[in-house]
């Protein structure tokens, strides 16, 4: 329990001496193998493989050690002495194993052999690959279609995620779920509608122009470290930073760069956020309404004063629509019901606006913050409006960039991942592999858990990944997982998931992106798509963790072989024996995307995909960007009450999502817990409750069903009044099925509505 003196933020700048002694610490705790800090060096650099933590780029100029803190950790933890093999189970049954926390199961070290459950003794046996792929393929065949689900994980390459795509629809479905429907789907949905791109329009070269970036609800100090240091570089040229977060996240605020010995030495700080606006959790409509108010407002004063305009306006007449509509509603909305709403004054959403006005290149930067709300796609339609008056869309320095999180969650969509059937090439497909691909829509993986729970759904196969943490309502999923016919898992550790095995379950453990994949062809390189469209190859050099593992495309080619008819022109095993046919196929079916692939794949930097808005091509339906014009002023599907309060679903830098590598989030001084709730202090006085109370949280969703969250300990946090924080993946308790964004469905878990109860 932290002290409440030492709270908020006594904690230290991002980077600097915290974030070694972090490392030193998960290396010491994770017992990593000879050759780690090899693996290190290499680690996102050409020909070296690429870091499998997030999805932040990686630049062709690269610095010696081209990794965080954060990409050290899972380099770290994926590269543990520790095994996880078949004797463990001799010890332990999967009902006692229920009672280990998150971070204790993945402490058991790699896993080394694939597994089956024997309900008889409640354990994982051993069973060799091949009977492993039949018995899963006979449970496959005689199912009825649709009743079966493909999920992935943002984790697997390019190559894997096409072949694992190709084996759902060649089997009938396309019920392809993946981690980003938690995640960026309101990115790839309403991002999609307002400027025809379902993916950033920023590059690297951006970066290195840009003289301003607004923060709407990313966090990069924990989520996306690497991107510290080009904003650090475009604050040593005078760029500013404007950030909008109910929480003050110490990455956002400052930062000493470990690269830098005279920093470290002199624990020299940079600054990140000029100006810092803590809103009311859900409420970045109304915030950004503000800010296009007060530019709309100057434009006005400009013009009567014979002044250079501060609207673009040759963009907005020859690029946007609806832009009449959107000023009018501007105009319309009172500064006061602004202001009501986010609760920031006036003259901080002026303050903030000016910054914004006398930027010349603009860089809009989003994450969970604005995905992860009930009207998501509203809140990044108002970002994309501010940024459209100043034309911020499509020149240099300028754009919107969603930061994405698996490393290669925004591939694998590329590549096929995909459960709408209109985004995928089926006439490709047709013609490449002779079969008729299906043409229904499949399964989101909020539906496709409310299936399970309601029985419809009969088997899952993941592709990484940990569903039963990952996903809201936990309990309910967890009293209906095990009713399935058929679970299997690719993994490399074990995780809760595993702990709700299906009448039929597999544990088939895979290869960890930095070790060798050697097949008939040699050391295969993967690839993987960053946040900004680049497509780098990954080569892996580290002996595998046991020599029973398979890469995650020889899995899935011999579970496809296995589950679907025999098709000649489906060469299951020679794409295993040389990804390179694989990466053929990719270029075949997205020509555009994939131009000479194979020359191009280790280019340092990467290669681009290429984005049409990036160029201002718009690819909506107007055929221009749109303005848009949400329903009312948050994002929330909820009004305030009495006792209620939105609790927002926090990341420590001491995790990996579901992974949890310890129990230090010292950029929030929250140290040997995770079971917290950081309130704000006049909350805690009216509700008569005093910082180290223990309490637990109950879903006020309305819907009659109980949940509950208890022993919290209450620590006194500088959030706005009304907005409760607490810890992501233990929360899922809390959050109902199906509150979500309304036209992605991504989960709401920044907008969770409770009631806290003492005890
Ligand atoms: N170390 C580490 N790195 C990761 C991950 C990890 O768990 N650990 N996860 C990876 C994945 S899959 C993803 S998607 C990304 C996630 O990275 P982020 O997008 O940064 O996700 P979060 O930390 O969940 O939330 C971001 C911020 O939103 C703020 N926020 C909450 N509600 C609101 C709101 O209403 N308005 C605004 N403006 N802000 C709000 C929170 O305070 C938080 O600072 O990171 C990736 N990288
Ligand atoms: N309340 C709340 N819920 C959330 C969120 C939130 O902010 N709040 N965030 C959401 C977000 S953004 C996301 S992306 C999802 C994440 O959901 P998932 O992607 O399903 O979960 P992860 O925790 O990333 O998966 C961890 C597991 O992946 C396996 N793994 C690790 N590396 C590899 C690999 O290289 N290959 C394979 N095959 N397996 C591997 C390991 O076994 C590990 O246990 O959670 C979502 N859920
Ligand atoms: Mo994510």
């Amino acid at each position: 329990m932290p002290k409440k003196e030492d709270l908020p933020l006594t904690s230290g700048p991002a980077g600097g001496w915290g974030s070694l002694r972090s490392i030193v610490r998960i290396t010491r705790e994770s017992h990593p193998s000879l050759g780690t800090l090899d693996t290190l060096r290499r680690q996102n650099k050409p020909r070296g493989f690429m870091c499998s933590s997030c999805a932040w780029p990686k630049p062709a100029n690269y610095k010696p050690f081209e990794f965080c803190e954060n990409g050290a950790k899972a380099t770290l933890w994926e590269n543990t002495n520790d095994r996880c093999t078949p004797e463990f189970w001799e010890d332990h049954t999967v009902s006692d194993l229920l009672a280990w926390t998150d971070h204790e199961l993945e402490c058991t070290g790699r896993l080394t052999a694939p597994m089956k459950y024997d309900p008889a003794t409640d354990r994982y046996v051993a069973i060799d690959w091949d009977t492993a792929f039949a018995e899963i393929g006979a449970a496959l065949q005689p199912l009825p279609r649709e009743d079966v689900v493909f999920y992935s994980s943002g984790h697997a390459g390019l190559e894997a995620s096409y072949l694992w795509a190709l084996m759902a629809r060649a089997y009938g479905n396309n019920n392809l779920p993946q981690s980003s429907n938690m995640c960026h789907e309101t990115t790839s949905v309403g991002l999609k509608k307002v400027i025809g791109s379902s993916v950033g329009t920023v590059i690297w070269e951006d970066l290195d122009k840009t003289d301003c970036y607004f923060f709407f609800g990313q966090n990069p100090g924990t989520n996306s470290p690497r991107f510290l240091h080009p904003l650090k570089e475009a604050k040593e040229r005078g760029a500013k930073i404007v950030t909008f977060n109910p929480v003050r996240e110490q990455g956002l605020i400052s930062f000493v760069d470990p690269q830098n010995p005279k920093a470290m030495l002199t624990g020299e700080e940079i600054t990140i956020s000029d100006q810092y606006h803590q809103l009311k959790g859900g409420t970045d409509i109304a915030a950004i309404l503000g800010l296009c108010k007060a530019v709309i407002e100057a434009d006005d004063a400009a013009q009567a004063e014979g002044r250079k305009a501060v609207i673009d306006w040759p963009f907005i007449e020859k690029h946007t629509h609806d832009f009449d509509r959107f000023i009018q509603f501007a105009r319309d909305t009172s500064w006061d019901a602004v202001t009501t709403e986010c609760g920031l004054t006036e003259q901080a959403l002026r303050d903030a606006a000016q910054v914004y006005m006398e930027a010349e290149r603009v860089i809009g930067v989003y994450g969970m913050g604005l995905t992860q709300q009930s009207h998501g796609a509203w809140n990044i339609g108002m970002l994309v409006n501010l940024l459209l008056l100043r034309g911020n869309i499509g020149r240099p320095g300028a754009g919107c960039c969603p930061v994405r999180g698996h490393s290669n969650v925004q591939g694998q969509r590329t590549v096929g991942i995909a459960e709408k059937a209109k985004l995928i090439p089926m006439d490709k497909l047709r013609e490449l592999f002779d079969f008729e691909p299906p043409q229904k829509d499949g399964t989101h993986v909020v539906d496709a858990a409310q299936g399970v729970i309601d029985g419809r759904i009969k088997a899952t196969l993941c592709l990484g990944g940990n569903l039963m943490r990952a996903l809201p309502d936990t309990e309910r999923l967890e009293r209906s997982w095990r009713d399935q016919e058929l679970t299997v898992m690719i993994s490399t550790k074990l995780n809760r998931s595993h702990l709700y095995p299906g009448k039929a379950a597999y544990i088939l453990p895979c290869l960890a992106r930095s070790e060798i994949d050697e097949q008939a062809t040699g050391n295969q390189t993967i690839t993987i798509e960053d946040s900004f469209s680049m497509i780098h190859g990954s080569i892996g050099h580290r002996a595998p963790a046991s020599p029973d593992l398979k890469s995650e495309l020889a899995i899935t080619a011999a579970i496809a072989k296995a589950a679907t008819a025999p098709n000649p022109k489906l060469r299951w095993d020679e794409w295993t024996g040389d990804y390179g046919l694989v990466r053929n196929l990719i270029e075949a079916t997205y020509p555009d995307d994939f131009r000479d692939y194979n020359t191009r794949m280790h280019r340092p930097g990467g290669f681009w995909r290429g984005n049409p808005a990036h160029d201002r091509v718009w690819k909506t339906e107007s055929g221009r960007a749109e303005f848009t014009v949400p329903g009312k002023l948050n994002a929330l599907d909820f009004e305030d009450a009495p006792g209620r309060y939105r609790l927002l679903t926090m990341r420590s830098n001491d995790q990996f999502n579901t992974t949890i590598y310890g129990y230090s989030d010292r950029f929030r001084g929250i140290e040997g817990t995770r079971d917290v709730l950081l309130m704000n202090a006049e909350d805690m006085a009216d509700a008569g409750l005093s910082h180290g109370d223990t309490v637990a949280l109950e879903s006020d969703a309305g819907d009659g069903v109980a949940r509950r969250l208890g022993g919290l300990s209450v620590i006194e946090f500088k959030l706005p009044r009304g907005t409760v924080g607490s810890y992501y993946p233990e929360c899922n308790v809390l959050v109902q099925m199906g509150h979500g964004d309304e036209l992605s469905k991504t989960p709401a878990s920044k907008a969770v509505p409770v009631r806290i109860v003492k005890g």
